[in-house]
């Protein structure tokens, strides 16, 4: 980085240039530049990163852009972007100033970064190579686990579902994100960072494993139900990854392309255990793509099938079977894609932005029914999947992120994260009278988000959304507080039994 900003420096050259001409009228008028890559610097790169890769913030390069025209990437500069930790810097900088930093954002670096299969095999990390045994080395049941990712110093800490108490705490990369994934006994867990590492830990054992870095900028990970494959999308490169989950070695490196060769980010990927495949939707192609793992001769080719659709699909969300995937688009409609016939069968009315990631099913009058929290709007919106019509919406104190319910409990919790009031609130939703019965403030003035149950649902667990946070622990029937953890900006917990059972109200 220059010492001086270059703006700084024409200021001070106009100066001098000023004060040397001062004798000799007329005076040339020269403007000052501004620096649109000292002004990132300065505002951007700690989010974002010093090159524009990602960090927590998404890469600021053109092709992960070009779902963002121009004028948008200025709103966003200037007044923040919903449904994500961008804030507004229209108090900090002038129009000129946000014009200079769109420019630089929309500029190609001067070379693209690659991350191929060179680079991923060079990064990988065998930690533990030895046989480790096959029995926990601690007495709590190890299916009543919470993995609760610690966001406030890139921490994780295993606990103790049944007690409350923490039985280790360890390190993690920088800023996980995405729920961490279990192989399917639950022995194991890996995490995905937004950065681009993977990371296997072994919980019975409290050891890490291995760890290989699989991109530059990573959404989420899945794990095969048969527990052999890790699944990775990214952001950059425009490319999936197949791990094989024994070593973490790369198995494929699958580079996400239309037919035109427009390549794509892709949004996210889900095991879909009942199809033996994964699956996963396009941000920068309207395409949902489906890869089989189900051996034929040996190791599956992860060949894509491809489904063409008419609208790009941002968040989505199965239907028990994995037979239908209901997705939206920032700003677009709901759609509902019959994965067998390959098609979009219907749409939904779903207003605002319902955070589809976040939904949750459950039965009500018979039949099942979806219910999605909304990022942009106070409402939970209720779909009965059997004819995907809205049965309800469900007022909120304002637009929740994360909602939560179990299978023993009548209850469904979603929080007011994404409102710019009463955030430090949970609302306690009935899910057969379809209303708020109840709310919490677990930590008065103090955000609270994500929810998750024990395994037997008597308990749920939520989050204080700080850096000197905590977990506060709520005896799930009669709503009272019974414990609190103190814990840095716990951002999700995650009940090992819950996951690997596919509870319908946690998330996959
Ligand atoms: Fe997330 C899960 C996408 C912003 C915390 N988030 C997910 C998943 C996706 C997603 C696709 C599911 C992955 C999985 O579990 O396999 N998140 C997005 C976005 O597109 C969005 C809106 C913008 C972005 O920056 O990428 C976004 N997410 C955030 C945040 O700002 C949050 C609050 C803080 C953070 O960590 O960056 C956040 N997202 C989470 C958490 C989960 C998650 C805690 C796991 C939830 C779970 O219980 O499974």
């Amino acid at each position: 980085m220059m010492p001086w900003p270059l703006n700084t420096l024409l200021l001070g050259l106009l100066a001098a240039s000023t004060f040397a001409a001062a004798a000799d009228a007329p005076v040339a008028v020269v403007e000052a530049k501004i620096d649109g890559n000292a002004l990132y610097q300065t505002n951007c790169a700690s989010c974002h990163g010093a090159d524009r890769l990602g960090l927590n913030g998404p890469a600021l390069l053109p092709g992960n852009l070009e779902r963002l025209r121009r004028p948008e990437a200025i709103k966003t500069i200037a007044e923040g972007r919903i449904a994500t930790q961008m804030p507004g810097f229209s108090d900090k900088l002038n129009a000129a100033e946000v014009k200079a930093l769109t420019d630089l954002i929309y500029t190609p670096l001067a070379s693209t970064p690659v991350w191929g299969l060179k680079e991923m095999q060079a990064s990988r990390i065998a930690h533990q190579t030895n046989k480790l045994p096959d029995t926990p080395v601690f007495t709590a049941d190890p299916l009543n686990l919470f993995i609760v990712v610690e966001l406030g110093d890139h921490h994780a800490t295993i606990l103790d579902g049944d007690k409350f108490e923490p039985i280790t705490r360890f390190a993690t990369r920088y800023a996980l994100h995405g729920g961490p994934k279990f192989s399917p006994d639950g022995r194991y867990v890996y995490f995905a960072s937004r950065d681009g590492w993977v990371a296997k830990y072994d919980i019975w054992n409290l050891t890490l494993i291995s760890e290989i870095r699989v991109g530059i900028n990573t959404r989420n990970l899945a794990i095969s139900s048969d527990g052999r494959y890790a699944m990775i999308a990214n952001y950059l490169p425009h490319s999936m990854v197949v791990l094989d989950t024994q070593d973490l070695r790369p198995v494929k490196i699958i580079d996400v392309k239309d037919d035109s060769g427009k390549s794509s980010r892709v949004s996210a990927v889900y095991d879909a255990a009942p199809r033996n495949s994964f699956i996963a939707a396009l941000k920068d192609i309207p395409e949902v793509w489906e890869f089989s793992y189900t051996d034929k001769n040996g190791t599956p080719s992860f060949q894509p099938r491809r489904i063409q659709l008419d609208d790009y699909v941002d968040d989505f969300f199965f239907d028990g079977s994995y037979t239908h995937l209901i997705g939206s688009s920032r700003g677009g409609v709901g759609q509902v894609i019959d994965l067998n016939a390959g098609k979009r069968i219907t749409t939904v009315a779903l207003p605002g932005m319902p955070h589809l990631g976040s939904g949750i099913t459950w039965a009500y009058q018979g039949k099942p029914v979806l219910a999605t929290p909304n990022l942009k709007e106070g409402v939970v919106t209720v779909v009965d999947m059997t004819n995907w019509q809205i049965e309800k919406q469900i007022p909120t104190l304002g637009p929740g992120f994360f909602m939560r319910s179990h299978e023993n409990t009548p209850y469904a919790w979603v929080d007011v994260f994404n409102g710019t009031k009463d955030r430090d609130v949970i609302q306690i939703i009935d899910k057969q009278k379809l209303e708020v019965i109840a709310q919490l403030r677990p930590s008065p003035g103090k955000v609270a988000a994500h929810t998750e149950f024990s395994r037997d649902g008597k308990y749920a667990l939520v989050s204080i959304w700080e850096n000197d946070g905590e977990l506060v622990i709520y005896d799930a029937k009669t709503l009272q507080v019974v414990k609190r953890l103190p814990m840095k900006k716990p951002s999700g917990k995650y009940n090992v039994f819950n996951k690997i059972t596919r509870s319908a109200g946690t998330s996959h």
